[in-house]
């Protein structure tokens, strides 16, 4: 037996009206006690939105730009009568830090956003982070609002927030001063920053704001680029014994059979790459000392979007057949144009692969998704005469662009690697060696 109950806004304290930034559940979603259901943002703190009971999301009330306010309904839930006696009441409020000697409450200023590949809690509390040494406190929403601006906690010291706590609003007075502090000449690492230009000034012009994922997008290749010594090393490879294989497995499949692509093989032939060269599959310390190598074998793969690129990542490559991952491809692809990627489905990649063979391209320079240390790149396959020692043959070339970090792959491995993924893919029978 089962009842549907609704779940509020709990009490946040003097706040007349808070904005929905986020909402990470649809309905059909199985949800615990004090999961995330959405983020709340005032101009001085974002906040979880709670649970507070366990059960299924039957209708969501709320979604991203919603103001709302203590009591507003979030969703309706379908809770099993099996289960505790589910609260009705909204979940407990977010309150104030009591007193030094306890282990702080989260505030309202504290409560933060669980993280997605953390186990589902309460509301986290602020959580120190080193900075060259320094301390700086504040909550993790706070922590990467300050890592998309480029902002070092490490510089702001103390915030106005209970007991000295980075805030938000700490970040963009940061930001405002070293802007108006005569450094807008420069960015980054003292990097001429583009001027701004009155476009109206030569026609008409239209403005449109970037999409959110756009903007993280953005952010996130100028880190990197910045950051990492890039080197992209490019090749081709025969692959019509792949496509003959592929091609007569579709035909044999007949039409409503799972149509495979020529990304699957690349994802198995990359990853047994990745086994002969394991230095691919790791990732750099951010002191930049030691390798992090990792035993499993997880994907990202680069989906077009019509709001940009996203990356879901397919786990467990090594250990999943071509139709598998075939499926989930398709699957991982679907929920992504659809924007019903969740948070963890696009983590704990190893090596990502940036697929633009069904648009065109003969070779592109595709940027490292940090902290993993390569990414392939791959650009239409087309027939190209090859000299065969007697003759000109005609073969299915595939282009393959390899970008990597430089601190952690030199340029010998580098070509190393590209020859074992080459063979692989020449050669499919390699890959159930
Ligand atoms: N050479 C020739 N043909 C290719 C090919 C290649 N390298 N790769 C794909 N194709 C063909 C496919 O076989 C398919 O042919 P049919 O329509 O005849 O069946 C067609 O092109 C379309 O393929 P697809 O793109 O739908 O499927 P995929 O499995 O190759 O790729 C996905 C899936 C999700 C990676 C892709 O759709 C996509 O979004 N690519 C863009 C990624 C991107 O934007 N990267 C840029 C990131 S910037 O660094």
């Amino acid at each position: 037996m089962s009842s549907l109950i609704e779940v509020k806004v709990p009490d946040v304290g003097n706040v007349p009206e808070i904005d929905i930034v986020e909402v990470l559940i649809q309905p059909g979603d199985v949800v615990a006690v004090e999961q995330t259901l959405a983020v709340m943002e005032t101009d001085k703190a974002t906040m979880d939105l709670p649970s507070s009971a366990a059960g299924i999301i039957k209708t969501v009330h709320i979604k991203p730009g919603d103001k709302v306010a203590e009591g507003t309904l979030v969703v309706t839930l379908e809770v099993s009568d099996a289960a505790p006696a589910a609260p009705t009441e909204p979940a407990a409020a977010p309150t104030p830090t009591p007193t030094e000697s306890k282990p702080a409450q989260p505030s309202v200023e504290d409560v933060v956003k669980v993280e997605p590949t953390k186990p589902i809690s309460a509301p986290v509390a602020a959580v120190a982070v080193s900075t060259e040494g320094f301390k700086a406190h504040a909550t993790p929403s706070v922590r990467l609002y300050a890592r998309e601006l480029g902002v070092d906690l490490g510089k702001i010291q103390t915030g106005n927030g209970r007991k000295g706590r980075i805030l938000k609003s700490d970040v963009q007075s940061f930001v405002k001063q070293v802007m108006s502090s005569g450094a807008t000449a420069t960015s980054g690492a003292g990097i001429p920053s583009i001027p701004a230009v009155d476009f109206t000034q030569f026609g008409d012009i239209e403005e449109k704001p970037l999409s959110k994922i756009k903007r993280l997008t953005g952010q996130n290749l100028t880190r990197v680029w910045l950051n990492l010594p890039l080197v992209t090393y490019h090749d081709e490879v025969a692959i019509d014994e792949m496509e003959e294989f592929r091609k007569s497995t579709n035909a044999s499949q007949g039409k409503d059979g799972i149509k495979l692509t020529g990304l699957v093989f690349i994802m198995k032939a990359l990853v047994g790459a990745m086994q002969k060269y394991p230095s691919f599959n790791s990732s750099l310390s951010p002191e930049g000392d030691k390798l992090y190598l990792k035993k499993y074998f997880h994907l990202g793969i680069a989906v077009d979007t019509p709001n940009g690129l996203v990356v879901p990542v397919i786990r467990d490559v090594d250990k999943k057949g071509i139709f598998q991952l075939s499926t989930e491809l398709a699957e991982m692809s679907e929920l992504a144009r659809t924007g019903k990627l969740k948070p963890s489905d696009m983590q704990g990649g190893c090596m990502t692969i940036s697929s633009l063979g069904g648009i065109g391209g003969t070779a592109f320079t595709p940027i490292v998704n940090a902290p993993e240390v390569a990414i392939l790149g791959v650009t239409r396959a087309k027939v190209q005469p090859v000299w065969n020692g007697l003759a000109f043959e005609p073969k299915l070339m595939l282009p393959l662009d390899i970008t990597y970090d430089h601190r952690v792959i030199d340029g010998a491995e580098g070509a190393r690697f590209m020859e074992a993924l080459k063979a692989n893919l020449a050669d499919i029978r390699r890959l159930l060696l």
